[in-house]
């Protein structure tokens, strides 16, 4: 019988132990601290291990991220080097992320925040809209999120443009790729969402620099942030003082810097700041939990694992 270990330390993964087993009846889950003798887990899923835990196993076969990004993972610094790490790839958790920035940037572009405050004075106030094509929607990273999110967006009449670090062919994006064309990218982009993950390359990437670049052709002469990267891509001082200046029009966040976002932040009450909990692709355990069973029953027949993390690239 094979061994499987929860290490999640910020949250409580009874629930998810149990999803583990219902998917996988044969094999001995455990949950961490209460792991037993480390030389007989096989694999392991985790979320932030305190370090050495992981490195412990020391019969470790495979490391599952529980997110589809693995900086919670590769911030071991003492992560056995050798075992491969497994990261989320599922269409449930794709369709959630599409959702939630579909929704935002159809939020901004039909100016509920606005057409809500009216609601609030008991106000009629009709004023001009304009059509979703009006509007080019830049998509920062075209992997599985991004390039889901840029086809819906499109579907939805936007106008989409993408960047990443390799070129990429997508039907109806027009893609760019690499620093050489990100400033062009930048300068079609009215509203900017990042889907990148979190790297040394990309933190502090949405600064105010990159701010100032977007288009100021849009219907409301400068750019919209939404973020559901992960928050160091994000200098938060700059969001806010681009807001406060008029280089940027609006702001929607689910990613922090720290997270909860502490109450003193001034993101939480800037009127044109949205605040999302880190909620926009929520994993659900028994999804994840079937993937991750999917993937050891693929493993244990024939040595195949899928999606697997490029740990030079951190992603
Ligand atoms: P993928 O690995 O499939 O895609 C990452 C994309 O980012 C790729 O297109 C990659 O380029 C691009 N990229 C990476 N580094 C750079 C760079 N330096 N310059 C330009 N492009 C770059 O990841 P996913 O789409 O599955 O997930 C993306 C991120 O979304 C995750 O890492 C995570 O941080 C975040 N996330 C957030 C959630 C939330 O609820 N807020 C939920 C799930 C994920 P290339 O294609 O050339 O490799
Ligand atoms: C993820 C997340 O990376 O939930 O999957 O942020």
């Amino acid at each position: 019988m094979s061994s499987f270990l929860f290490v999640t330390p910020t949250w409580d993964a009874t629930l998810w132990a149990s999803e583990m087993r219902k998917a996988m009846p044969a094999l001995d889950v455990r949950i961490w601290p209460e792991m037993g003798d480390p030389s007989t887990i096989d694999y392991v899923a985790a979320w932030l291990p305190p370090p050495h835990v992981v490195k412990s196993l020391s019969n470790l076969k495979v490391i599952f991220s529980l997110g589809a990004g693995v900086d919670a993972i590769l911030s071991d610094p003492t992560l056995p080097g050798e075992v491969p790490i497994v990261r989320v790839n599922d269409p449930d958790l794709t369709n959630r992320m599409s959702e939630w920035i579909v929704l935002h940037c159809l939020w901004h572009h039909r100016q509920q925040r606005r057409l809500d405050a009216q609601q609030a004075k008991k106000q009629w106030d009709s004023f001009p809209t304009h059509a979703a094509s009006a509007m080019t929607v830049g998509v920062m990273g075209l992997g599985v999120l991004g390039q889901d999110a840029a086809r819906k967006l499109a579907m939805m009449g936007f106008k989409v443009v993408g960047w990443s670090r390799s070129p990429k062919a997508i039907a109806g994006i027009e893609c760019y790729a690499g620093s050489a064309e990100f400033d062009r990218f930048l300068g079609r982009t009215d509203i900017l969402v990042s889907l990148l993950p979190a790297t040394s390359d990309t933190d502090g990437i949405l600064n105010r620099a990159l701010f100032r670049k977007l288009s100021r052709k849009g219907p409301f002469g400068a750019g919209i942030v939404i973020n559901a990267g992960r928050g160091r891509q994000q200098v938060e001082d700059d969001i806010l003082a681009a807001l406060d200046a008029g280089e940027l029009h609006a702001a929607t966040l689910d990613v922090f810097r720290k997270e909860p976002l502490p109450p003193e932040s001034g993101l939480w009450s800037h009127p044109k700041v949205t605040v999302t909990p880190h909620i926009a692709a929520d994993s659900d355990p028994s999804v994840i939990c079937a993937y991750v069973a999917a993937q050891i029953q693929d493993f244990e027949r024939d040595g195949t694992l899928r999606n697997l993390v490029d740990r030079s690239r951190g992603y």
